[in-house]
C-alpha cells in the first residue's frame, strides 16, 4: 500500500516556473556582492553558455562522433579526448566572443592566452578552467564536469607578465564554480557570498536556482581516494585511512567509500552529503595529480564558502602562491572535521586508537 501512495505522490511533471534563472539571480544579487557588475554577469553568462554547449555534446556522445581520443597529447602528456578538445574550444570561444575576459588559462593549453576584451570592460577578468574534468569517464557514460576560477587582475599586472606575477593565490579569486554533467546538469558557483546551485531545465535551456545557499555537512560519511595507490601512501596517510574505517563508537555505522574518478562528481556528492576527497602525493604523482589553478583553487574557494575546508595536508590551498599554470598540489577537501583530522594524522598528531566518532 505504501509503495502505491509513494508512487502517487510523485508529480507527473515538475515545473521550474517558480524558480529563478541564473541570470536573474546575478542581477538580483547585484547590490550584494562587489563584483556583480553587468560585466561580471555577462562573464558568468558566457561560461554558462559554453556549459550548455558542452552538455549538449556530452548528452549526444553515443550518437555524434565525439567519443574517444583525438590522437594528440596535451602539455601534461595526457591523451586528449575529443570531448576535452570540444569543451576547451567552446569555453575559450564563449569568453573571447563575450568580450569581458582578458586572459584564459586551460588544462588543455600549454600557456595562458591573452584575449582582447571590450574597450569599455571595467574589470580585467582572468578565467582559468579545466574544460572537461574526468574525461576518461565519457567513453563509459559516467559523470564528468567543468571547473572554472575567476580573478580580476590587479592594476599593476598585465596579461603578458611573467607567470608568477599573473598567477594569483586562490584567496584572490572573485568567483569560482563547476558544472556537473550527471543525471542532471548542475551549475554551482560562488562569488564569496555563499554557494548556490542551479539545475539545467533542458526544456527551456536555462539554469534554475535549485540548491540555494549550499552548506557542506560538518561530519561526512563518505571518503573518496584512489586506494589502489595505497603502497605509495605515507605511513601517516595509511594510518588516517585505518582510523577513518573504524566503526562509529555510538551508532556502529561505518564510513563508506565512493570514488568515481571524476573530481567534480566526487566533490559534488561530498558537498551535498558530507565527506572527504583526497588526492595525495604518490610515486606517479609526487606533487599530487590535481592542478592548483583550475582544479584545487576554485573548489577550495567554493568549499570554504559552503563551510568546508581544503588543504594540501599542511597548508590552506587558497594561501599557496602559484608559479606555473599547470602546477599540481596534493588535495584534501570536504567536510571541515574530516579535513582537519586528515591534517592532524599527516602531521603525526593522529591516533588510530581514537574512535572515528571522537
Ligand atoms: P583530468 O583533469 O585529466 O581528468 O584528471 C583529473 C582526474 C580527476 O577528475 C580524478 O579525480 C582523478 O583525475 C582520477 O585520477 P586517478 O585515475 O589517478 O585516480
Ligand atoms: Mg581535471
Amino acid at each position: 500500500m505504501s509503495s502505491v501512495s509513494s508512487i502517487e505522490s510523485i508529480p507527473e511533471s515538475s515545473s521550474s516556473e517558480s524558480l529563478m534563472t541564473l541570470e536573474q539571480f546575478i542581477i538580483d544579487r547585484h547590490e550584494k556582492f562587489s563584483h556583480a557588475t553587468g560585466s561580471f554577469a555577462r562573464l558568468i553568462r558566457d561560461v554558462s553558455v559554453a556549459a550548455k554547449i558542452i552538455n549538449h555534446n556530452i548528452r549526444r556522445a553515443g550518437i555524434l562522433d565525439v567519443r574517444g581520443e583525438t590522437g594528440t597529447v596535451n602539455v601534461q602528456d595526457e591523451r586528449q579526448k575529443k570531448l576535452d578538445w570540444i569543451a576547451d574550444r567552446e569555453l575559450e570561444r564563449a569568453l573571447r566572443k563575450g568580450g569581458e575576459c582578458c586572459l584564459v588559462g586551460s588544462e588543455e593549453q600549454p600557456e595562458t592566452i591573452p584575449l582582447d576584451p571590450n574597450r569599455e570592460a571595467k574589470e580585467r577578468y582572468a578565467v582559468f578552467f579545466d574544460p572537461l574534468d574526468g574525461s576518461s569517464n565519457t567513453d563509459v557514460n559516467a559523470s564528468v564536469g567543468t571547473i572554472f576560477s575567476v580573478y580580476t587582475l590587479p592594476e599593476h599586472v598585465q596579461p603578458d607578465d611573467a607567470m608568477d606575477v599573473v598567477l594569483r593565490p586562490g584567496r584572490e579569486q572573485v568567483a569560482a564554480g563547476y558544472v556537473a554533467y550527471g543525471s542532471s546538469t548542475m551549475f554551482v558557483f560562488t562569488t564569496g557570498d555563499g554557494v548556490n546551485g542551479f539545475t539545467l531545465d533542458p526544456s527551456i535551456g536555462e539554469f534554475m536556482l535549485s540548491h540555494p545557499d549550499l552548506k557542506i555537512p560538518d561530519e561526512g560519511r563518505m571518503y573518496s581516494i584512489n586506494e589502489a595507490d595505497i603502497e605509495d601512501f605515507s605511513p601517516e596517510l595509511r594510518s588516517f585511512l585505518s582510523w577513518l574505517k573504524k566503526k562509529d563508537s555510538e551508532t556502529g555505522a561505518r564510513i563508506r567509500a565512493r570514488y568515481i574518478g571524476s573530481f567534480v562528481s566526487d566533490f559534488h556528492r561530498n558537498l551535498l552529503t558530507g565527506g572527504l576527497y583526497m588526492y595525495p602525493s604518490t610515486a606517479d604523482h609526487p606533487q599530487g595529480k590535481l592542478r592548483l589553478m583550475y582544479e584545487a583553487n576554485p573548489m577550495a574557494f567554493l568549499v570554504e564558502q559552503a563551510g568546508g575546508r581544503a588543504t594540501n595536508g599542511h597548508q590552506r590551498i587558497l594561501d599557496i602562491d602559484p608559479t606555473e599554470l599547470h602546477e599540481r598540489t596534493p588535495l584534501y577537501i570536504g567536510s571541515p572535521s574530516l579535513v582537519e583530522r586528515a591534517g592532524a594524522f599527516l602531521e603525526g598528531r593522529g591516533s588510530e586508537s581514537s574512535s572515528a566518532n571522537a
